[in-house]
Formats: C-alpha cells, sequence, structure tokens
C-alpha cells in the first residue's frame, strides 16, 4: 500500500485521468475533499474526456443509436448509495448519482424520470449522441439490422435487432464476450461475424470505470460510470449501476470496483463477494481471485476484470477473458501506476 489517501480503479491508459483527479481532490484541498468528493472528482473526468469512448457521452450506442448511461456512488461508511441506470441526455452521470443518494429516500432512478429528476435540479439536458457515434451506429445497423426480418421466417438468426429471437443455450453463453470494446471503432461491424458480441478483445479495450477513493479519515467511497455496453437492446441495464456489481465499499473492509460483460456479472455481485471474501479473512488477491473463479466457472468465456482493496491500501485485481489494467495513487506517488493482471 502507498499509503493514504489512495485511489484505485478500473484500467490504465486514458483512465488515470480519473485516478489523479480523485487522488489530488483528497491531497489538494487538505483534507477538506471527502472520499465521496474524490469519487465524483475522478468519475467526471471519464464523462466529460470520454476516457476510450466508454465513459460519458458519444460511446456504445445502443441499437437505436442513442447513447444511456449508467452510474453509480456509494459511501462505505453511511451505506448511502446513489445510482441512475440508462440516464438519458445527461452527462453528468454520477454527479446525478450522488444526487439521488443525498436528496432522495432512494437509491436507483432509471430512464426518462431519472432524466426529469435531473434536469428539475439543474443538470442540463443535451443530447449524448456526436457525429462520430451516429455514423459508427449507422454502419452498425446497415451490417447487422434487417428490416423485414421476422422470428418466424429466420428463426436462426442472430438477435442483433429486434424482433429477437429466442437465444439457444450456447448462443447465451456465447454472450459471455459481450463488452462494448471500442465502440466508436466498431470496426467488426461490417463483418460477417454472426454476432457482434463475440469478438475477441484486443488487449488495449477498456470499459467502464469504477473507483474507489480510500481517505485517512477511514470514510471511504466508491463509483462506477460507464455507457455500458454497444448495441445494446435500448433500455437495457449493466451490473454498473448494481450495487455489489459494479462497485462496492465498507469503510471496515475495503472495496472493490468491476468492469466485463455485466451482463453475465451482475448475476454474480462480484465486488460484493469480494468484500465480503475480505471480511472473512481472504487477502485482497485470493479475494479477487476467488469472486472472478466463481463467474468463470458458469461462464467460461466472460470478459470480466476486478480491481479489490483493502481498507489499508493493499490491493489486487483478478480478470479472464482479456488483460486486464488497473491503475492506482497513493500517500505520496507523484503519479498513478498501472498494475496487469493476466486472465485467469
Ligand atoms: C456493462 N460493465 O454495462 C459495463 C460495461 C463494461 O466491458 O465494462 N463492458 O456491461
Amino acid at each position: 500500500s502507498p499509503g493514504l489517501p489512495m485511489v484505485i480503479n478500473t484500467w490504465g491508459g486514458p483512465f488515470t485521468a480519473a485516478t489523479s483527479a480523485a487522488y489530488l481532490a483528497m491531497r489538494r484541498r487538505g483534507g477538506n475533499a471527502t472520499a465521496l468528493d474524490a469519487v465524483v472528482a475522478g468519475c467526471a473526468t471519464c464523462e466529460r474526456d470520454q476516457c476510450d469512448g466508454t465513459v460519458g457521452y458519444g460511446g456504445s450506442p445502443d441499437e437505436e443509436c442513442e447513447t444511456t448511461l449508467d452510474a453509480l456512488i456509494m459511501d462505505g461508511s453511511t451505506f448511502g448509495v446513489g445510482a441512475v441506470a440508462a440516464l438519458r441526455r445527461v452527462r453528468d452521470a454520477i454527479a446525478v448519482a450522488r444526487m439521488v443518494m443525498e436528496h432522495t429516500r432512494h437509491t436507483m432512478l432509471a430512464g426518462d424520470q431519472a432524466t426529469a429528476f435531473a434536469v428539475q435540479n439543474g443538470f442540463r439536458e443535451q443530447s449524448l449522441s456526436t457525429p462520430a457515434s451516429e455514423a459508427a451506429c449507422r454502419t452498425w445497423r446497415e451490417a447487422k439490422c434487417q428490416p423485414n426480418y421476422r422470428v418466424d421466417v429466420r428463426p436462426d438468426a442472430s438477435s442483433s435487432c429486434g424482433p429477437y429471437a429466442p437465444l439457444s443455450h450456447q448462443t447465451h453463453l456465447d454472450a459471455g464476450g459481450g463488452t462494448n470494446q471500442q465502440s466508436l471503432s466498431l470496426s467488426s461491424s461490417s463483418s460477417s461475424s454472426s454476432s457482434s458480441h463475440s469478438s475477441p478483445s484486443s488487449p488495449t479495450s477498456h470499459d467502464t470505470l469504477s473507483l474507489i477513493a480510500l481517505h485517512p479519515s477511514g470514510r471511504h467511497a466508491a463509483g462506477t460510470t460507464t455507457n455500458g455496453a454497444a448495441h445494446k437492446v435500448p433500455g437495457r441495464v449493466g451490473d454498473g449501476p448494481i450495487p455489489g456489481s459494479g462497485s462496492y465499499v465498507d469503510s471496515e473492509v475495503g472495496g472493490c470496483g468491476a468492469t466485463g460483460d455485466g451482463d453475465v456479472m451482475m448475476r454474480f455481485l462480484p465486488c460484493y463477494q469480494a468484500v465480503e471474501s475480505m471480511r472473512r479473512g481472504m487477502s485482497p488477491g485470493e479475494a479477487a481471485e476467488d469472486a472472478v473463479g466463481r463467474m468463470v466457472r458458469r461462464f467460461p468465456d466472460v470478459k470480466a476484470g476486478i480491481v479489490v482493496v483493502d481498507k489499508h491500501g493493499r490491493h489486487a485485481g483478478a480478470a479472464s477473458g482479456w488483460t486486464f489494467t488497473y491503475a492506482y495513487r497513493g500517500g505520496e506517488m507523484e503519479d498513478a501506476e498501472v498494475v496487469t493482471v493476466e486472465p485467469l
């Protein structure tokens, strides 16, 4: 452990901007910035900078070419939680999630009504599309969406666009690769592959920012922000906003952040699992491997990465299906450091 304050999050590369923004928020303001402030500072950085196209506006358009956002924030001391799911037309997903936590008795708001809540409370409503996301989505639709497609005529076709055919058991398992990858490049969209969700991930593809902030006061926080999976069915909500799945933190134990195929991961609550394992005595490394191992046993092809940290800042990651990286900065560190985690 580099010492507190400390920030640790999924992915390196452009995501280290979030690491440092969150770290400096706690460092610079001489302790005035809480761990929650740090989580918001870090997540908002990637929402604004569109880190890798997988966070914030303009990335991962759904089948109808709309970008929607999922976000979660958790206070590890009060167990306050706020989340937004399938948030439309508002860019500031993590800040809206915090407002849900701090201004309502609720935990999660979804869709248009989350938008209405945000706008009522002063957030700006604006399109989450960009020319790039619209062009990429159009290319994808031309390749994947067949207007005359009917389930009874082509029951074997993959269900890239509605109406949807029943998934075979095997397709269902294969969907374990369903991550949003480089949503803006969409180079695979013109290929003849039968499923947009089965192409292997390149080592540089990153998805989802999940971040844990450890404050010297012992009051820790965690959060997640993402635009979800590319070409999702409109209305799809991923693991990101689900407490215990996208992220989780208990100030008495530690925290965890996740990235990967949320459609599978949310069934396992891997971050809840990892924090509870640490509570029962596992090290961060053992807890991370155990949580990912549980998913891999059921879904061998699942793409998943989790980063786990105990309350003292000892950290580890575990991954499946891709090479995962995480970044951290704490104590007196001058810069974020990135750790590479090979798949189990
Ligand atoms: C989701 N977990 O919505 C997010 C996105 C992601 O790899 O991390 N994809 O499923």
